[in-house]
């Protein structure tokens, strides 16, 4: 379609070759009057405008494009203009009503998105049970500034209230109205025909498909465009969910070679022991080794690497889920979803899990303990599915005796669920999850422990610093208890990080680790990474690994060691003792087709493009050349891929036997 000036100074359409003008022809006094008239219309539109031009710059793209601008203008216009049929009281308070609407809509993105660094799509409003959860995290989240949201509503509801009392609304017939209406729609539908035409091409690929990731529509088109797109895009996702059929064998073929071991390493090492994995709220590997004033941040976790099975070179691969994804790899090794939580979006799927193979190996249960509300990430249905006997959590068992930053501290976390694994018939599998970690890492005072030394960090990186050696003590006295009590002896202890924290500075670190240089893009992705321990009994194995891996890999890497036949299971990560190079492909937060091997850290480029993504040589850090890196990038492309159609066909039963 091509848009022309045309000879009554209207606009000439060309649609399919067909000429189509409209002859709005611009009498200036008209016109005057038709903006006079209609000036609520106006205002609530321009106010909105500003709004949406304001939470550009506070979620840091400045003003926007102009393409983002007119775009946003003409889809405001477009949606307000249809309050122009009622008549003028109605109208007035319909516009005030969805100004309110936009704005509440506006200040939940941005709080969204200072925590996740994403504003809120669709598959997210599914996941509105952890709102009651992060409830401590939204107060931190706000600024003064954000009142600035509501500001109008203080001059518009008087102005309204006199508008309509002196009778200055202009009273056109009905008929007039609809045409004026049909007329603005008709000229905001051709100005964002024009402006979202181009958006692909221009910008991104991924612009429409990768509406949870790239941030490209939101940019150049304003976020009200945004959401109307990830509204219709989910719709559209859900009438066709692809099908299976056509790709089952070669998935079938993959996962024969994928799980082949090459040799045996540890295989069976724990054969029959309990299985107790912990995850840890928010903890990275940086924080490893290191000391503040001279006092180690992680004393606990730095003597256990020396009696475990250390990983140094672990990442996480969370998606929007955080939490539960780092909980659904380490179950299932299959990916998070492209946007939004497996947790919550799969909670109807089947799944062959860790719990449910372990029982089918004659685990004789597996338990859950997590000391929040049940519903947060919908983990009371989803333990379900994944095969949990039991979970432990704030409704059915924990007593709330200490609160440390989100909830229950992990002390009490600890103390109280050791009172249930003691009694546990043997062997089981026990899933412990962690809070105190947890943004925006609030303890109380009391529990702050480390000396740091005044004007050292941001606050929120000490706070950081002081959750994490508070929680690594906790983890000590776990540990600690394990010990007397005869349980870690017979028990493999695996401890990870789940995700990493947010809320600092990049100079905080640059301090931290003491770099004489700002930190890179790169070197940031490295600094994501999470421990990983696995502690066997007697410390059997104990060394440090530095296989490059992830979450994905603890499945298959727990199967070899607890000696359970993996070769019936269906998993994309790999064994971490066996496996020859690390592989671990990334998404969301680190463009899909973004992978790290031993030797390479490919960070794809948002537009999609192979060709335009960054490859680094990770001894060196140096950038390298792409060459020889396709396949695994078209690796790593494919398992997301793969992994989605499984999830969204619920297709798992087709590809392996399902024990229960
Ligand atoms: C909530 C806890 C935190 O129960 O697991 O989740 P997160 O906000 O880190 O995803
Ligand atoms: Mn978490």
């Amino acid at each position: 379609m091509k848009l022309a000036w045309g000879r009554n100074s209207g606009f000439v359409q060309t649609v399919q070759g067909v000429e189509i003008e409209l002859s709005i022809r611009l009498y200036p006094k008209r016109a005057g009057r038709f903006i006079k008239h209609n000036q609520d219309f106006f205002i609530v539109t321009l106010a909105v405008l500003l709004k949406e031009i304001f939470f550009s710059a506070s979620i840091g793209f400045g003003f926007g494009s102009l393409e983002g601008v007119v775009s946003s203008a003409a889809i405001l216009l477009g949606l307000f203009c249809v309050s122009l049929v009622f008549p003028f009281r109605t109208r007035t308070w319909l516009l005030l009503l969805l100004d309110l609407v936009i704005s509440v809509m506006l200040l939940a993105d941005l709080l969204f998105y200072r925590f996740f660094h994403s504003v809120i799509t669709i598959p997210v409003l599914f996941e509105a049970g952890q709102v009651e959860g992060v409830s401590s995290s939204v107060a931190a989240l706000l600024s003064n500034w954000d009142a600035l949201f509501f500001a109008d509503f203080v001059f518009l509801i008087p102005y309204f209230i006199y508008l309509n009392k002196h009778n200055l609304g202009f009273r056109y017939r009905w008929l007039r109205r609809v045409g004026q209406v049909a007329v603005i729609l008709l000229v905001c539908g051709l100005t964002l025909n024009f402006t979202t035409q181009n958006v692909e091409a221009n910008f991104s690929q991924n612009a429409y498909t990768g509406l949870s990731w790239d941030t490209s529509v939101l940019r150049n088109l304003g976020v009200v465009n945004f959401h109307l797109l990830d509204l219709y895009s989910f719709l559209k996702q859900k009438d066709a969910k692809g099908s299976l059929e056509s790709e089952a064998p070669q998935l079938k073929a993959w996962m024969g070679s994928h799980s082949e071991p090459s040799n045996l390493n540890l295989t069976g090492a724990a054969k029959g022991k309990n299985l107790i994995i912990i995850q840890l709220e928010a903890t990275q590997e940086f924080l490893l080794g290191r000391s503040v004033n001279g006092q180690e941040v992680t004393p606990n976790l730095n003597r256990l690497t020396q009696s475990s099975i250390y990983f140094d070179n672990f990442f996480t691969q969370i998606g929007q889920g955080n939490t539960s994804d780092a909980e659904f790899m380490t179950l299932n090794s299959l990916y998070p979803a492209p946007s939004g939580s497996n947790y919550v979006m799969h909670a109807n799927d089947t799944y062959q899990s860790l719990p449910w193979t372990l029982k089918g190996a004659g685990y004789q249960g597996a338990y859950a303990f997590h000391a929040n509300t049940p519903q947060f990430w919908n983990r009371a249905n989803m333990y379900k599915v994944e095969g949990f006997d039991k979970f432990f959590n704030d409704s059915n068992f924990f007593r709330d005796d200490e609160n440390v930053g989100m909830g229950l501290s992990d002390a009490s976390m600890f103390r109280q669920a050791l009172t249930q694994i003691k009694q546990l018939p043997q062997p089981y599998f026990s899933f412990l999850i962690t809070l105190s970690g947890h943004y925006p890492y609030d303890i109380p005072d009391s529990k702050k422990t480390l000396n740091i030394p005044a004007g050292e960090y941001s606050g929120m990186f000490k706070n950081y610093l002081q959750a994490q050696h508070y929680a690594d003590q906790a983890l000590g006295d776990f540990m600690n208890q394990l010990q007397q009590q005869g349980i870690l002896s017979n028990s493999v202890v695996v401890v990870y990080g789940d995700h990493y924290g947010t809320g600092w500075t990049n100079q905080d670190l640059e301090k931290f680790l003491g770099t004489n240089q700002p930190l890179s893009d790169y070197q940031l992705k490295e600094l994501n990474k999470v421990p990983l321990l696995i502690h066997l009994p007697w410390g059997q194995a104990a060394g440090t690994r530095h296989i490059s891996g992830g979450e994905m890999d603890l499945f298959p890497t727990l199967l070899n060691l607890l000696g359970v036949d993996s070769g019936k299971e269906f998993y994309f990560g790999q064994d971490l003792l066996n496996a020859k190079d690390g592989f671990s492909a990334f998404r969301v937060w680190t463009p899909d087709g973004s992978f790290a091997t031993d030797e390479v850290f490919y960070i794809a480029n948002w537009d999609g493009k192979f060709e335009d993504g960054t490859a680094y040589n990770r001894k060196t850090g140096q950038k390298i050349s792409l060459q020889g890196l396709k396949d695994d990038y078209d690796l790593a492309e494919w398992e997301l891929h793969a992994s989605d159609l499984i999830l969204q066909t619920n297709s798992l039963p087709q590809l392996i036997p399902i024990n229960h």
